[in-house]
């Protein structure tokens, strides 16, 4: 057969002349039909009657893609062989066709029959690595208008049924760009459309969709990570605006007064907070110092209510990044009974026996910063003692 295949070859071509093969059939299919689908009733096309194609042995001779289609002599139609999958066929190129020659014998006849394939909406968008997702690192502190390059996906379909745009999940701060490059490819980005903040957001989970435009319409998906690396935009706060203790005077250096607290609600080195203390009202410095990394507030110095009875100090928490944040202690001084009164016997003629009694109105002839009972009081030889915990001193004039 193949001889005769030849044979008849060199005679189609000797003989092209004198065929009456007319021009081209066109017909067309979409892809992925079943085996068996009619592609076009050739008998009715070409007007020859079955029993000219059964008698003219009609058959499909060459073509590169013969395979995809079957001469159904019997019926007079060409029908879908194999399965006929246009992305694999033609790839990029388009329009899809392939091409063949029928053939009849007594006398020869030979048809060009051309079929084209019609793209059908068969394949998604896709990304490429979709399992894993788009992540950035994007710093709160980045202006609007800060873009970043997303992934592209790819349709093998053509036409409509290819990618035709993208969607971005609905959020806050971001907006799709659409940028078709200068070969023609479109590529995607991601344009910041106001101020990220750590403090509220510091992951973001995004979305990106490509649909094509088919139908019904096919997408294809890729998550995106977008993590908020903070900035120092907020300075430590205390959780009062005074601190208020009090401390009987003479505590021993050392003992802890009051803590105070302040948080920072940035992270890291950013939330680093330590601790210090001023002085805003009174001489007296060095009183208290503060523990600067938990902000208790102790005693450094001797306090003396004579001296002083309150202490207010101003209190700093300032965070790595150098804000500061402020508030205030106030330290009342508890009076302990630890002064000796000062006692001036303002006039005083004899010795006193030390068996007497209280002087009952000496009150008048004593100058003190206290004010002593005079029950406690007595003359002894010549010295005025104090009775319960304190010896007095005794000036007599
Ligand atoms: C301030 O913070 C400290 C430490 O967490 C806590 O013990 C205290 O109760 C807080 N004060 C107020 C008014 O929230
Ligand atoms: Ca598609
Ligand atoms: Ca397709
Ligand atoms: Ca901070
Ligand atoms: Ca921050």
């Amino acid at each position: 057969t193949c001889f005769f295949i030849i044979c008849t070859l060199i005679m189609l071509l000797l003989c092209r002349a004198l065929t009456i093969a007319s021009g081209q059939i066109r017909y067309s299919v979409p892809e992925e039909m079943k085996k068996g689908s009619v592609i076009g009733n050739v008998a009715h096309d070409l007007g020859l009657d079955l029993e000219r194609l059964r008698s003219g042995r009609a058959r499909i001779v060459t073509g590169e893609n013969a395979q995809y289609a079957e001469l159904k002599t019997d019926k007079g139609i060409l029908a879908v062989n194999e399965r006929i999958d246009r992305e694999e066929l033609c790839r990029d190129l388009t329009p899809c066709s392939f091409s063949f020659e029928m053939i009849l014998e007594n006398p020869i006849e030979l048809h060009r029959i051309t079929v084209q394939v019609l793209d059908i909406n068969d394949h998604a968008p896709v990304f490429p690595n979709k399992e894993k997702p788009i992540s950035f690192e994007i710093s709160e502190s980045a202006a609007p208008g800060a873009s970043f390059a997303l992934q592209s996906a790819e349709d093998l379909d053509e036409g409509q049924n290819a990618l035709q745009r993208y969607i971005l999940s609905p959020n806050d701060y971001f907006e799709l760009k659409q940028v078709t490059n200068q070969d023609g490819s479109k590529s995607v980005k991601m344009l910041l459309q106001k101020p990220l903040d750590r403090e509220q957001h510091a992951h973001l989970h995004l979305k990106l969709i490509a649909v094509d435009g088919g139908t019904p319409q096919k997408s294809g998906t890729v998550n995106i990570d977008v993590t908020v690396l903070d900035a120092n935009d907020n300075e430590p706060n205390f959780n009062q605006s005074v601190y208020k203790a009090s401390v009987p005077e003479n505590t021993a250096k050392g003992t802890s007064i009051i803590k105070v607290h302040a948080t920072d609600a940035d992270s890291g080195s950013n939330a680093l907070i330590t601790y210090s203390v001023f002085n805003i009202k009174g001489s007296v410095s060095n009183v208290f110092n503060i523990d600067e990394n938990n902000g208790l507030i102790y005693v450094t110095g001797h306090i003396d209510y004579e001296k002083q009875t309150k202490y207010e100090l101003r209190v700093e928490a300032k965070d790595r990044g150098g804000l500061t944040g402020i508030s205030k202690a106030v330290i009342d001084v508890i009076d302990v009974n630890d002064n000796a009164p000062i006692i001036h016997v303002m006039s005083f003629s004899s010795a006193v026996s030390e068996d007497a009694l209280p002087v009952p109105h000496s009150s008048t002839l004593l100058t003190s910063r206290r004010i002593i009972p005079l029950e406690f009081l007595y003359l002894l030889s010549g010295h005025m003692i104090l009775t319960g915990d304190k010896m007095l001193e005794l000036h007599i004039y």
